[in-house]
C-alpha cells in the first residue's frame, strides 16, 4: 500500500464508526456522539459543537458517493479522495472545525495543551489502540514542552490529511500506519 492508501486506510477506520464497511452521514453524527460520550460531554455546547463541525465535513465528504447510495464504500472513499486531487484541500475547512472541535473536546483541563493521558483518551475513543502512545507523543509534542498545543494538533492533523512525506510527524497521530 501506497502512504496515501495507508493513511485513507485509518480514515476510513476512523469514520465508519460503527464497523459497518461502509461511511455514511450517520457515522459522522455517531461519531460526535462517541467523542462526547466519552469525554462525560454529552449535550453540552462542546457536544454541539462537535456535531456541528462533522455534520459540516460530511458535507465536503457525501459527494464520495459515486453511486449515491447514501453510503461510500472503502473504494469510493480512496478513488474518490485520490481523485479529488487538489480539490481535496476544499476539505481543509471542515477538517479545521473538526480539529479544534476536537482538540476542545479532549483538552479537559483546559491548560491549552493534550497531556499524554489526554492523548490516550482522544485514540482509545477512535478505536485506536493506545500501544504506541508514549512513544509517539515525544515525536508528536514538536516543542517538547509535555504537551500537543492547538496548534501542533492542528498541524499533525492537517499533516496526517495531505502530506505525502513518509517522515512527516503526522502521520503517527492516529497511531502505526500498518494496521
Ligand atoms: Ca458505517
Ligand atoms: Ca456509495
Ligand atoms: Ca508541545
Amino acid at each position: 500500500m501506497t502512504l496515501f492508501e495507508k493513511k485513507q486506510a485509518i480514515l476510513f477506520r476512523l469514520y465508519d464508526v460503527d464497523q459497518s464497511g461502509f461511511i455514511s452521514q450517520d457515522d459522522f453524527l455517531h461519531l460526535a456522539d462517541r467523542v462526547a460520550k466519552t469525554q462525560g460531554q454529552t449535550g453540552s455546547p462542546r457536544h454541539a459543537q462537535l456535531r456541528a463541525a462533522l455534520g459540516a465535513l460530511w458535507g465536503y465528504h457525501a459527494g464520495l458517493d459515486k453511486d449515491g447510495d447514501g453510503r461510500i464504500t472503502s473504494d469510493e472513499w480512496v478513488t474518490g479522495r485520490l481523485a479529488l486531487g487538489e480539490g481535496l484541500k476544499r476539505i481543509y475547512q471542515g477538517i479545521s472545525l473538526f480539529g479544534n472541535a476536537l482538540f476542545d473536546a479532549f483538552d479537559k483541563d483546559g491548560i491549552q495543551g493534550l497531556s499524554v493521558a489526554e492523548y490516550k483518551s482522544f485514540l482509545i475513543s477512535f478505536g485506536f489502540s493506545p500501544d504506541n502512545a508514549d512513544q509517539n507523543f515525544r515525536q508528536l509534542d514538536q516543542d517538547g514542552n509535555g504537551l500537543i498545543s492547538r496548534k501542533e494538533f492542528m498541524d499533525l492533523l492537517l499533516q496526517f490529511h495531505y502530506s505525502n512525506e513518509e517522515s512527516a510527524v503526522g502521520n503517527l497521530l492516529f497511531g502505526p500506519l500498518d494496521l
